[in-house]
């Protein structure tokens, strides 16, 4: 079958209410950002295509409600992801705190193997910061996650965090294939290996060369 991508990944972004997973989302597929703050209800998604190493990739993206009231519902939607985006605010020592608790939740609901990365949002309001690069250190060495630190409001780093998930996701894949694992999505049976900077330099200058939007609010 003739599919219009090679991969094709799901990836949940989860964390507590407030800390800017729709900004990040609306950062990434639409390349824009509001301040006015809509707390998302259940769950919503958006789809982003790009090019990773000439391979286009399929991101299917959902965004999760972080307020406790949506649980069972947006629990559901952890099922099935290849990758999770745990997001915490900077200005919110507690949304980092409670990480923790999420991971349990991911736990529960996903396979062991689902890649996971703590995204630190609000880079950009540095004085008001919680959260230090040393703090996440630790808390990187524990869980055993990577993390990066983002701004949807500038945008920083919000394209590189999903292409660093990306590149991982697509390793993963191309090593389930070697050992004989089915793709999900039937992709060719492609070797490359991930040795990534030149993969990084490729998927960034894809992302350049994408058309931009803006949403006028
Ligand atoms: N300064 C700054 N503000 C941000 C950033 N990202 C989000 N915000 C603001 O933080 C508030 C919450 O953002 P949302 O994206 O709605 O938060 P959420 O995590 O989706 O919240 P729930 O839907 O309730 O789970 C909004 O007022 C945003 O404008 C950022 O990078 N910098
Ligand atoms: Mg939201």
């Amino acid at each position: 079958m003739n599919r219009d991508y090679d991969y094709m990944f799901k990836v949940v972004l989860i964390g507590d209410s407030n800390v800017g997973k729709s900004c990040l989302l609306i950062r990434f597929a639409d390349d824009c950002f509001t301040e006015n703050y809509i707390t998302t209800i259940g769950v919503d998604f958006r789809f982003r295509t790009m090019t990773v190493n000439k391979d286009t990739v399929k991101l299917q993206i959902w965004d999760t409600a972080g307020q406790e009231r949506y649980r069972t519902i947006t629990n559901a939607y952890y099922r099935g992801s290849d990758g999770i985006l745990l997001v915490a605010d900077a200005t919110n020592r507690k949304s980092l705190d409670n990480i923790p608790d999420w991971l349990s939740e991911i736990e529960k609901y996903t396979d062991d193997e689902v890649f996971k990365m703590l995204i630190v949002n609000k880079s950009d309001l540095e004085e008001k910061t919680e959260i230090s690069d040393d703090d996440l250190k630790k808390f990187s060495k524990l869980h055993g996650v990577p993390y990066m630190w983002t701004s949807a409001k500038s945008g920083i780093n919000v394209d590189d965090s999903f292409l660093k998930m990306t590149q991982s996701l697509i390793s993963k894949r191309e090593l389930d294939e070697e050992s004989g694992h089915k793709s999900k999505t039937g992709k060719k049976g492609t070797k490359s290996t991930l040795e990534g900077s030149n993969l990084f330099r490729n998927a960034e200058k894809a992302m350049n060369e994408k058309e931009t939007s803006c949403c006028n609010n």
